[in-house]
């Protein structure tokens, strides 16, 4: 194919969610497929790469992943991190009803005042290899998908990489959708 025709595109994704819930964890497993428990707490902020090329449509895609700090201390300096973002990964945690009220309560108002309108976000549900600690119900989930009108809900785990290229995936599809693109 000529490399004419090559598309690149560069987009800046947000992973928001409370302290602990899991999004660093979910970069490292996207971007390396390891998984590590010891990270140190990220402080601010964390920029990792990630390039894709969907070689049959000959699209290259660079993915800059904005792990956002989740610790209060940093939520002045946070809402500068949403400008000009394609879309987000707003991450809880099932096992802790707290970081799953936090999304609409505090994440989804935070990315609604500073990014654009139409961002499109996908609603992650992680840690789900700890079933029996589950304390939020699929259904839940699913209902507050509906109201915030979130693309997709995803339940994923960082830990055995359950769902988690998918979700990626998933949101990058849709920004390239709406850059025009046919997925
Ligand atoms: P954060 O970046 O949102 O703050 P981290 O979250 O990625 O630092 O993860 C917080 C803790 O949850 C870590 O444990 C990490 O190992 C664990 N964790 C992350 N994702 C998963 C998952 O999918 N399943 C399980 N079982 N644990 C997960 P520690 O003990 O280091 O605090
Ligand atoms: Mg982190």
């Amino acid at each position: 194919m000529s490399s004419e025709k090559r598309k690149e595109f560069v987009l800046k994704i947000a992973i928001l969610g409370d302290a602990g819930v899991g999004k660093t964890s979910l970069v490292n497993q996207y971007v390396t497929h390891s998984f590590k428990s010891d990270y140190r707490k990220t402080l601010g902020v964390n920029i990792v790469r990630k390039d894709i090329e969907f070689k049959s449509k000959d699209i290259q895609v660079r993915l800059l992943l904005w792990d956002i700090a989740g610790q209060q201390q940093y939520e002045k300096a946070r809402n500068k991190y949403y400008e000009g973002c394609v879309g987000a990964l707003l991450v809880y945690d099932i096992t802790r009803d707290l970081s799953f009220l936090d999304i609409e309560g505090k994440w989804l108002r935070d990315f609604n005042k500073y990014a654009n309108d139409d961002t499109p976000y996908v609603l992650i549900g992680n840690k789900n290899d700890l079933e029996e600690d589950r304390t939020v119900k699929i259904q839940d989930a699913l209902k507050l998908k509906e109201t915030i009108n979130a693309i997709e809900c995803i339940e994923t785990s960082a830990k055995n990489g359950e769902n988690v290229e998918n979700a990626f995936i998933k949101l990058v599809n849709h920004v390239l959708k709406t850059k025009g693109e046919d997925f």
